[in-house]
């Protein structure tokens, strides 16, 4: 079987992030292969994953990730209407609706009022296995959403804020037997209670740089612990409002419908795509020839977790180790390991399952068989390999 991935592919990550200058890098559980290393393919699992599947889309390769923060240049993009044409230099972010004081900002106006640093990761609602390439982490700069609607004194009518992006495009909108074509802007809402919360941030920077066009220059709306979906590239304009926001990517087209046991009744809900649900799956299995070392991501909402365990074959399930540099992040994405000390030859299966402090642990593919919508899809990622 031909080796895909090569050292100097798990290399590169590593030699772009050194370039940022970024200070203290933390010890990595997904270092650098060693020379001796060699990385397994996974069977089930395209054998060249397609990085740049068009120019404006990014999918990360899970086996060449060597450290926690994701060079901007390969951090996973995706959008529905490709990129915007935004002019820096006379850019202003525009706050409208049920406010005291409208505002129109521009970035200087924005960095003037402050700055806070924040490490998050967060996948695509849609990523899942077998590749698992629609997810990334960063350390971000920006200043709070609250400090700006602060500034503009928000109105107690106001129940909904709506982020709009610069981009559009023509939507068929459907309304009972009939159809209209109309222009939509790409819009997210949170509510009140949300957009008021110390969490949310307004973001310029990506690892200490500006953000690129792909991940929404020159600003974007940042949830912690949401899925990309709500993280609205490209911020043109923020409005408050009184009624619910029901925009096609807010009602319609990021929606979850599963089925719901109820006592002993099945009820079908539909909905909206807000926090991550808990998930990891295994990146990379490598091995020096004798040992074989697993290692994996774990994306969640921010609620700590207790543990994450590996299983082999049939076998027990077993505590993996939780890397400190990355579990100290809240919201980042956080890295475990585990050793397989033999394996005999022929095919074998590894899963990962992550358990949070609230003793939520990670479904199998089985258990969310009624989630009809593939979005929000956390199930265990199982990963065969043969010696
Ligand atoms: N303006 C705008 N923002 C957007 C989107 C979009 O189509 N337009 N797509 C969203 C989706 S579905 C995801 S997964 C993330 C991807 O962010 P990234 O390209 O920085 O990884 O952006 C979100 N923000
Ligand atoms: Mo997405």
């Amino acid at each position: 079987m031909t080796q895909q991935i090569t050292r100097r592919d798990v290399v590169r990550t590593g030699l772009a992030l050194a370039g940022l200058g970024i200070v203290g890098l933390p010890e990595w559980v997904l270092p650098a292969l060693a020379q001796s290393e060699t990385v397994l393919p996974f069977l089930d699992f395209p054998e060249r994953v397609i990085t740049n599947p068009a120019p404006d889309r990014r999918i990360i390769d899970p086996r060449t990730i060597n450290g926690a923060f994701t060079p901007k240049d390969q951090f996973f993009t995706t959008q529905h209407y490709g990129h915007p044409k935004v002019d820096v230099a006379t850019y202003t972010l525009r706050v409208s609706g049920l406010v005291d004081r409208p505002l129109s900002l521009s970035l200087d106006d924005l960095r003037k009022l402050g700055s806070r640093e924040l490490v998050a990761g967060f996948e695509c609602s849609g990523n899942r296995g077998p590749v698992q390439g629609l997810s990334s982490n960063a350390r971000w700069t920006g200043i709070p959403l609250k400090t700006v609607l602060d500034k503009a004194g928000v109105k107690p009518e106001a129940r909904e804020f709506v982020f709009f992006g610069a981009d559009r495009g023509e939507e068929d909108v459907e309304w009972r037997t009939q159809t209209f074509k109309v222009q939509q802007q790409f819009g997210r809402a949170l509510t009140r209670e949300k957009a008021l919360s110390s969490d949310p941030i307004l973001v310029w920077a990506l690892n200490g740089d500006p953000l690129t066009v792909h991940q929404g220059m020159p600003l974007r709306l940042l949830m912690p612990g949401w899925y990309g979906v709500n993280n609205v590239k490209w911020l043109s304009e923020i409005h408050a409002q009184e009624e619910a926001y029901l925009g096609k990517f807010q009602a319609r087209w990021y929606r979850t419908l599963k089925g719901e046991m109820i006592d002993g009744e099945m009820k079908w809900v539909e909905t909206a795509i807000t926090h991550m649900q808990l998930k990891s799956y295994i990146a990379r299995i490598s091995t020096d020839g004798t040992r074989y070392k697993v290692l994996g991501v774990v994306l969640n909402d921010g609620t700590p977790l207790k543990a994450v365990e590996v299983r082999v074959d049939e076998g027990p399930w077993q505590p993996a180790t939780l890397d400190a540099s990355t579990t100290k992040e809240k919201y980042g994405w956080k890295f475990f390991n585990y050793t397989i000390s033999s394996l005999s030859p022929g095919e074998h299966t590894v899963v990962s399952r992550a358990i949070d402090v609230t003793g939520k642990i990670q479904p199998t593919a089985q258990e969310l068989e009624n989630k009809k919508s593939f979005l929000e899809d956390n199930s265990q990622t199982v990963r065969k390999i043969k010696i």
